[in-house]
């Protein structure tokens, strides 16, 4: 019987093992890969609706704890079942394990939004733990052996009851006294205590493993679950929220915005293909309706302005290209979103900054900063916002929800605080952004900049009319024109799409009549303050790529 429970225990160890590494996992991975609701829902899904009524009827409100509670007795169950099994009649527990698992990876992998990735966690966590399985029934059987090998122990259940004077072997193998077998030991024969020591030390291994396993599972398990709890409530909690429409909205993007060249950045980049760059190893949870924000520091009135308030405040729309200073020459860290917010203008002027303060210090709550000068944000002709909306949704998760700043004009790492929390008027003098000691310049104003998108790298170019297009950018300037040249041939002039304003990219096209053989096609813009792109190379630190984007074609 007791050997019956250690299997079982070791069944439902590892079981703890498969749920607790899938948690973790989706930590990293999103709540919404995590198997345990997964597996709920799917019930809930496939339960017969006479069933389902049945549960409502007899737990009313309390039907989805009654579900999980029904659930997890199973899974221990199963759990307990497979431990026996690994122990009697190996591998057919870990075959146990692995079926139980495979209805949840199922699970995960068809519900709705599931990415090719879901099933990641589930399925690393059933091989950790049908490897510990495995692994904690060899042991368990080791010491069921070493325990039952030496006939005076042959009944280990029953050793508590047995004299231990019986059993005359030294209770420690390394006790320096071997001499005196007898001498009364003051701690009774522990109920795995068998003549020979290696018995002890097989009973240690299994009892340690599994310990351990159980510990640490639920542990972990229970850090991770409340985790990815959190992230699905805010998930959950961003998607009932309605925006306010904007009291000044934004221009229209123009029809003559898009080109319509297959394979060109479109002009408005929708939310789940816009680049995302953070510090954060998990995407930060914060609700709105816990949110607040607060100016402090040189300011004559502190303010705390909550979700409530910011929202009833006439908001304002704006179309902004968004630009990482890591950005290569030709590179794909730069978006293009229409962001509904309040400007920052407005709420400084409540505050009063204080004469000598020179930089908003905007903080996040995942502990990131970033240093924006005073001046930007009070300049009545730039847009400098606390966004709340991303495309005509609350931003997404990742990109800062439930508030963050957007400035027209500067690099993310110097204004774009995603799940902000704080704006501290400071100087740059006493204080920097998270970048700066790390080798990124204080000040970041974005770089004009161009790229060619099509044709793509590796396309087979047919000779004759080739459009050579791309986008070009100069946020809070402009654009005023874009030229390609091709071999060696002269500058040409790119025809320019239409935009919404001068803090977003333009679509740029040049038509090519392309000719047989290698070539190669460069672009440079030239911003509406007449300054023309630098041929010479920087690479992103500290203050961003310069250099014109040139892409080899071989035509035939
Ligand atoms: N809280 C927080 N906000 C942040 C960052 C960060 O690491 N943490 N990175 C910044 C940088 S470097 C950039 S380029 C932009 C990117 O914004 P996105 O991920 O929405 O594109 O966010 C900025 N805001
Ligand atoms: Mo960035």
């Amino acid at each position: 019987m007791r050997w019956k429970l250690w299997a079982a225990a070791a069944g439902l160890a590892s079981a703890a093992a498969v749920l607790a590494i899938a948690e973790v996992i989706a930590v990293f991975a999103g709540a919404s890969t995590s198997p345990l609701f997964a597996v709920g829902s799917l019930v809930i899904d496939l339960a017969p609706p006479g069933v389902k009524d049945l549960v409502i009827q007899l737990f009313g409100t309390g039907d989805k704890a009654a579900l999980l509670t029904l659930l997890g007795v199973i899974v221990a169950v199963l759990a307990a079942l497979a431990g026996l099994l690994e122990w009697r009649r190996t591998p057919f527990g870990v075959a146990l394990l692995v079926l139980v698992s495979g209805v949840a990876v199922l699970a995960v992998t068809t519900r709705s939004g599931a990415g090719a990735l879901s099933g990641l966690p589930t399925v690393v966590g059933m091989i950790a733990g049908a490897l510990l399985l495995r692994m904690l029934a060899q042991r368990l059987r080791a010491w069921q052996t070493a325990a039952t090998r030496t006939p005076a122990t042959a009944a280990p259940a029953r050793v508590a009851a047995t004299p231990a004077p019986t059993t005359p072997a030294p209770a420690r193998v390394a006790a320096p006294a071997p001499t005196t077998p007898a001498a009364p030991s003051l701690t009774p024969a522990g109920p795995a205590q068998p003549a020979a020591g290696a018995g002890r030390v097989d009973r240690r291994r299994f009892l340690v493993a599994t310990g351990v396993t159980a510990v640490a599972a639920v542990f972990a398990g229970v850090i991770a679950r409340s985790m990815n709890a959190a992230a699905s409530a805010v998930t959950a909690a961003r998607e009932a929220i309605t925006l306010p429409t904007a009291a000044t909205p934004a221009p229209a993007a123009p029809a003559g915005a898009e080109l319509g060249i297959d394979g060109l950045a479109s002009y408005i980049t929708p939310n789940a293909d816009f680049y995302r760059i953070d510090t954060a190893l998990q995407v930060p949870s914060v609700d709105a309706s816990t949110w607040s924000l607060k100016i402090t520091g040189m300011v004559e009135q502190e303010i705390e302005l909550s979700w409530n308030d910011l929202v009833a405040l006439p908001l304002e729309e704006h179309p902004v290209t968004l630009a990482c200073v890591s950005n290569e020459v030709g590179g794909d860290l730069i978006g293009n979103a229409l962001w509904l917010g309040y400007p920052i203008r407005e709420l400084l002027a409540r505050a009063k900054p204080l004469a000598g303060a020179d930089m908003v210090l905007s903080r996040s709550i995942d502990g990131f900063t970033a240093g924006t000068p005073l001046e930007v944000l009070q300049d009545p002709d730039r847009v400098g916002i606390l966004a709340v909306g991303m495309n005509g949704e609350p931003l997404p998760v990742e990109h800062g929800f439930p508030v963050r700043v957007v400035v027209a004009g500067l690099y993310g790492y110097v204004s774009a605080t995603k799940w902000v929390t704080e704006l501290e008027l400071t100087t740059f003098d006493e204080s920097e952004g998270y970048w700066t000691p790390r080798g990124w310049s204080a000040l970041g104003p974005v770089k004009t900049e161009s790229r060619i998108d099509v044709p793509r790298v590796g396309a087979s170019v047919a000779a004759g009319s080739t459009p050579i297009a791309g986008v070009a950018w100069a946020q809070h300037t402009g654009i005023q024109k874009v030229e390609v040249k091709v071999d060696d041939g002269p500058w040409a002039d790119a025809r320019l799409a239409d935009t919404a304003g001068i803090d977003t990219w333009v679509q740029w096209v040049y038509d090519w009549d392309a000719t047989p053989g290698d070539h190669t096609v460069s672009v440079r813009a030239t911003d509406r303050s007449g300054y023309t792109q630098t041929p010479d190379e920087a690479s992103p630190a500290p203050d961003g790529a310069s250099g014109w984007h040139t892409r080899t074609l071989s035509v035939s």
